[in-house]
């Protein structure tokens, strides 16, 4: 149904697959929504094909469709992150009053939510950037949504938001992150876990496809039965269905039919990229991003295929299949732990370098539903910071150092397996090198600190006493206190 006369509580720009779907989302769930591409064909396409589902109003001019919200005005932008995002903040800016409010919903980058932000409210507006994730089912049938922007805005987008959104036992899976920029942040780095997560899932998939010499469709029921566990997750469940699905051409497994190279969009990387910055060693993201781009590197990988490099001497597994695949299932679980355990400092750290004041219990919460990420053990990680809002990181928590009891034998076997059979496993392998570098009475970091000493004279700190030392290497070889 369409009105033009009634006002909207919403507003979407940029009517593509995701525009369109929370542009319907609204309208199904009772809001009248005021809707505008740049070009009108997508608009009557939406009203046409759906303008039944609910109350929108469409215009063709941002001036008609500014004018056709009520007030303070709230408009979605659902553009091709980047410019056109820029674009259209102009042009509703300019034809929008004080107080109203500006969301962004694509993919931006954080720190340009921050600058969008500050530009705005120089206009007098508000601007709100928020992460939006679950693709465009999620965008139809209810996302987990992250919005940053003024604690104000919040008030009177809140309760909109929150009818769209994903619902977990009666809680929605939206909340206010924090200021400008978090909300972005977050959905940053949850796409970032997301990453990590499907490389590990990968990484199973691959040992026991080629370790333990399983069909696509075996594999498929491992991952089914593994989804009524620990692991229950969107993720687990939907490889499941891609490993069991045959390619309708050749009838092949479709996964065989596949060529090996993993697209980005540039999120996982803006998410190492920051954990760079901020010093914060997302190992798990990092190297699921390089796993990615190595994929890729089509010519290199032929070249390194044509029997150039030697692949050693391989050796058959040795071990019961049945304890491998369970093996298998506990160095998934660890890996992903990491995962989520490095995402969760890089937040903390975002959280303190910017004073957004994060709270990692309500991303715990939100993302439990309507988002890629969505698992059955975000429960577990709300209640550890439930227990303990300053956890050092997320793998002491109690309950979890009880998994990694478990975890961590199956864990070292998997990834001497992987080695011995010559099988990548980046990220089953650098998450235990990370897990027992934390562990690690002593780093070779001492080592480095003389090395640096030695060749730059950058001084070192001792164990047994206060100050700053330097050894002069190229004289007596004494020791001098600097500070
Ligand atoms: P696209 O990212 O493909 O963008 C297409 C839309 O941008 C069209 O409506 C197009 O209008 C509009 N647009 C462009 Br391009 N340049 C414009 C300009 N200068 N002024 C006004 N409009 C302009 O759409 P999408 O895949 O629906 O994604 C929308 C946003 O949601 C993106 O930021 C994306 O990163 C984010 N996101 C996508 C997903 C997903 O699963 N696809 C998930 C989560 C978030 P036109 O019709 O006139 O060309």
């Amino acid at each position: 149904m369409t009105d033009k006369n009634e006002l909207a509580q919403i507003g979407v720009v940029g009517l593509a697959v995701m525009g369109s779907n929370l542009a319907r989302n609204f309208a199904r769930n009772g809001n009248t929504v005021a809707v505008y591409n740049r070009s009108p064909e997508k608009t009557h396409a939406l009203i046409e094909a759906h303008g039944e589902e609910g109350n929108f109003v469409p215009s063709e001019t941002i001036e008609d469709f500014v004018a056709s919200l009520e007030r303070p005005r709230k408009a979605i932008i659902m553009v091709k992150a980047g410019k056109a995002t820029d674009a259209v903040i102009d042009q509703l800016a300019e034809a929008m009053d004080e107080g109203d409010v500006i969301i962004d919903g694509g993919n931006a980058l954080f720190t340009d939510t921050i600058r969008r932000e500050k530009d705005v409210a120089a206009r007098g507006k508000h601007f709100v950037g928020a992460g939006i994730s679950g693709g465009e089912e999620g965008a139809l049938n209810g996302p987990a949504i992250m919005p940053g922007g003024p604690k104000e805005s919040w008030e009177t987008l809140g309760p909109i938001l929150e009818s769209i959104a994903a619902n977990v036992d009666g809680t929605p899976c939206v909340t206010h992150i924090g200021p400008d920029g978090a909300g972005h942040f977050v959905k940053m780095v949850h796409n970032g876990i997301e990453y990590a997560d499907m490389q590990v899932i990968g990484e199973a998939y691959q040992l026991l496809r080629y370790g333990a010499g399983m069909a696509p469709a075996e594999i498929a029921e491992v991952f089914r039965e593994w989804n009524s566990g620990d692991l229950d997750s969107y993720l687990i469940e939907i490889t499941a269905e891609v490993l069991a699905q045959k390619d309708p051409e050749t009838g092949a497994p479709l996964v065989d039919v596949i060529v090996d190279a993993a697209g980005q969009k540039g999120t996982g990387r803006w998410t190492a990229i920051n954990g760079l910055e901020l010093g914060v060693p997302i190992t798990g993201i990092a190297e699921s991003v390089f796993a990615r781009a190595l994929s890729s590197s089509t010519a290199q990988r032929s070249a390194a295929q044509e029997g150039q490099l030697p692949a050693g001497t391989i050796k058959e597994l040795d071990v019961d299949k049945a304890e491998f695949i369970e093996d298998v299932r506990r160095a998934l679980y660890a890996a992903k732990l990491i995962a989520y355990s490095q995402g969760f400092d890089e937040i903390k750290a975002g959280s303190e370098e910017f004073g957004w004041d994060v709270d990692p219990r309500d991303l715990a919460t939100i993302w439990r539903g309507g988002c890629i990420i969505r698992a059955k053990f975000l429960d577990r990680i709300r209640a550890a910071y439930d227990n303990n809002a300053d956890l050092p990181a997320l793998i002491l928590d109690p309950y979890f150092k009880g998994e990694l009891e478990d975890l961590i034998d199956p864990w070292r076997r998997v990834v001497v397996a992987a080695t011995q059979l010559g099988l990548p496993a980046p990220v089953f392998a650098s998450s235990l090198s990370y897990y027992d570098s934390l562990r690690a009475e002593r780093l070779p970091a001492a080592l480095i600190q003389g090395q640096r000493d030695f060749f730059g004279a950058h001084t070192f700190k001792r164990t047994d006493k206060p100050g700053t030392f330097h050894i002069e290497w190229s004289g007596n070889r004494s020791l001098t206190q600097t500070d």
